[in-house]
């Protein structure tokens, strides 16, 4: 199995990588000459397309090992991917021009993760200008996001972390389209939920899931949003207490239904394995999550000791009829219903939870936009498993629900759709997008590389593909984003961590050949993105008092003033405009513990005041006909300058007011 041809110099990154991936080529190789473990489902290997699979993956090892010792050759067009389907290069073709004039707006908004940053960042398509930054899971000075008691509070209450690793943006819908109202994200790290404001782009609540380690996938309940789900990735004692640490066999995923208004945790379901990827159908009836490693090993060995998976289907009003009929056991206040494969509620005829086997480590689960079929693309496996939602309800043999396994290319991880029966597939390992026919996929033998019409380059390692609007039931085609996780060598080196590279190309209605027209460079790491047309988005310019009317105040010039509260406390009030505070400076005392209101009661929009103390951590940002508080405590008397942050008018950097702190004596 092994005869590889070894390049000694193992300094060269390259040969490195290589190395790593021959590496595990040979485990590969041992563990196919095991006896796979019994089949308890007594389902035996003769499932269609699967056999092919570890076959394949060894052969993907090979492939992988050429791959990355040639990826970063500068335009390096990498031919002969064993796919049967022709390698094609970026050419100059006829796609629009994505460049937008200055001046003019893009026609759509991109919403993309921002990874361990803990931000969402928001593009303009198809210029990938960047428009804003949105602190979700992280403090961030230019908003002053974490830094007034009301965005401080709201972290510290989720946990109080400092940071987040946010995967998973979705966009809450109506009817099957998205509303424009919310975009609810995960955190990976801390198992959180956030949600984010779309009229004033803004994170408005975080949750943190109770008795969950990690929310890795993360979709809204289509058509109407009814819940936000989360999928607990790493298994845990539950609750996770101290009790049975030393017994891996009781650690459990939940997957988590969060209600989007009250944001509360409603009620959860203990699965077998665990839980990766998530997508809703568009019925309201389904949500489908992949999972991988049901050995649930830490050594490559063990972790590829099976020839399959088992991909969950939930079926939600199962699930909540079995919360109705108090069919669960609490913890932590949370209703915990039964969904694992020996459960009774999935010994009826209505399973609550249905298991599906696919193709070892499968990663993505996406459904298409007819809400017909959901694509699960194979990771380890070449192939996409194409699972048929209709039959789902039907059969009481799951797996007779898979109705085609394209075989696309090597390391698939992600699916898009252009809304006229194509479907797009990032394919991690070859670093490429194979763009595949879903009927023909469905007439096809399972493993047939047939269904595949084309594939395009990308540079190097593609994760999440997304084209406009793709996760709606109408998208738009015109533009797809390939999110590949490594640059290399497309950008001026900046250091040893690289930008990703978020590339633009163009696909049309589907009816084009793919044609690349951009390299973005996107600070680590997004992971994935979401598209929504402009006008289905009414973002306000300006606050709107109403809008937090009974939640904080509002300080017009005439209340600007100073208000001692108690023995050690100041209430501090002030208006802000162009060029000065409401009140120009105060007086407290050494140890106070002052309370600062400032409203910005400008209505002009973009004129925009900060509140910096130096050396007292305040800082914030203050948008027209808004109110921000802050609270601290004035330890150190002196005289302190309270300045403007934001260049806001001719006599900005006049714009001052003063604290001074007097001895307490
Ligand atoms: S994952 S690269 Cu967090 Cu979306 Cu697939
Ligand atoms: Cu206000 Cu600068």
């Amino acid at each position: 199995m092994s005869e590889h041809t070894s390049s000694a110099d193992s300094t060269d990154p390259e040969t490195v990588v290589e190395q790593y991936e021959r590496q595990l080529e040979d485990v590969l190789a041992e563990v196919e000459t095991e006896t796979p473990r019994e089949d308890e489902d007594g389902l035996g290997l003769e499932l269609a397309g699967l056999e092919l699979d570890r076959r394949d993956f060894i052969k993907a090892g090979a492939v992988a090992g050429a791959m990355s010792a040639t990826a970063g050759c500068a335009g390096g067009i990498l031919d002969d991917r064993g796919s049967g389907s022709p390698g094609t290069s970026a050419k100059a073709g006829s796609a629009p021009d994505h460049l937008v004039p200055p001046g003019e707006h893009d026609e759509y908004y991109g919403f993309w993760s921002g990874g361990h940053s803990g931000e969402i960042r928001v593009l303009g398509i198809p210029s990938m200008r960047e428009l804003t930054r949105i602190p979700v899971f992280n403090t961030e000075g230019a908003r002053g996001y974490g830094y007034d008691d009301q965005t401080s509070e709201m972290l510290e209450a989720a946990g109080d972390y400092t940071w987040g690793d946010n995967h998973h943006p979705n966009l809450s819908e109506t009817d099957g389209d998205y509303d424009g109202e919310y975009l609810f994200v995960n955190d990976k790290a801390n198992g959180r939920i956030a949600r984010v404001n779309l009229k004033y782009f803004e994170t408005d609540a975080i949750t943190d899931v109770p008795n969950v380690q990690s929310v890795h996938g993360t979709t809204v309940l289509s058509p109407d949003t009814k819940y936000v789900f989360g999928n607990g990735e790493f298994r845990t004692p539950l609750p996770n207490d101290g009790r049975d640490v030393h017994d891996p066999k009781k650690y459990t995923s939940l997957f988590s239904a969060v209600d989007p208004d009250s944001m509360e945790t409603k009620w959860q379901v203990k699965v077998d394995g665990n839980l990766d990827i998530c997508d809703s159908g568009k019925e309201g009836r389904w949500v489908i999550s992949s999972a991988y490693n049901s050995e649930e090993a830490v050594g490559i060995k063990g972790m590829t000791h099976d020839d399959r998976d088992f991909v969950k289907a939930f079926d939600i009003p199962a699930i909540e009829k079995a919360v109705e009929q108090g069919t669960y056991e609490e913890v932590n206040g949370i209703p915990i219903v039964d969904g694992t494969k020996s459960s009774s509620l999935n010994s009826g005829d209505r399973p609550i939870v249905k298991y599906i086997p696919t193709p070892k480590s499968p990663h993505c689960v996406e459904v298409e936009p007819n809400g017909k079929y959901a694509m699960i693309a194979g990771k380890l496996s070449p192939t996409v498993t194409i699972l048929d939602l209709q039959k789902l309800g039907e059969v009481s043999d799951p797996a007779k629900a898979v109705v085609g396994r394209p075989k696309v290319g090597l390391g698939p991880l992600h699916t898009t759709f252009d809304g006229n029966g194509h479907a797009y597939t990032s394919l991690f390992i070859d670093s490429q997008v194979a763009k595949w026919d879903i009927e023909k996929a469905i007439e096809a033998e399972k493993g047939s590389a047939d269904p595949v019409l084309e594939k395009i380059d990308v540079h190097y390692n593609p994760g999440h593909i997304q084209a406009l609007e793709a996760m709606t039931t109408d998208p738009d085609g015109e533009w797809l984003v390939s999110l590949n996780k490594l640059s290399k060598d497309r950008f001026l080196p900046v250091g040893p961590i690289h930008p990703d590279n978020d590339q633009l190309i163009h696909i049309g209605q589907g009816e084009k050949e793919m044609e690349l027209v951009a390299d973005h460079p996107a600070y680590p790491e997004p992971h994935d993105c979401v598209f929504a047309h402009r006008d289905k988005l009414d973002p306000a310019t300006t606050w709107d008092k109403e809008d937090y009317k009974g939640e904080k105040p509002y300080i017009s010039e005439k209340q600007s003033g100073v208000e001692r509260t108690g023995d050690r406390q100041v209430h501090v009030k002030s208006s802000v405009k162009r060029s000065e505070y409401g009140l120009q400076e105060f007086t407290v005392k050494e140890g106070d513990e002052v309370r600062l209101t400032l409203t910005n009661i400008e209505d002009v929009r973009d004129v925009i005041h900060g509140v910096a103390i130096p050396e007292h951590d305040v800082n914030l940002a203050i948008a027209p006909q808004d109110t921000r508080e802050v609270t601290f405590t004035a330890d150190e008397p002196g005289v302190y300058w309270i300045y403007c942050t934001y260049f806001c008018s001719a006599l900005h950097l006049e714009m001052r007011s003063r604290m001074i702190v007097e001895p307490r004596d």
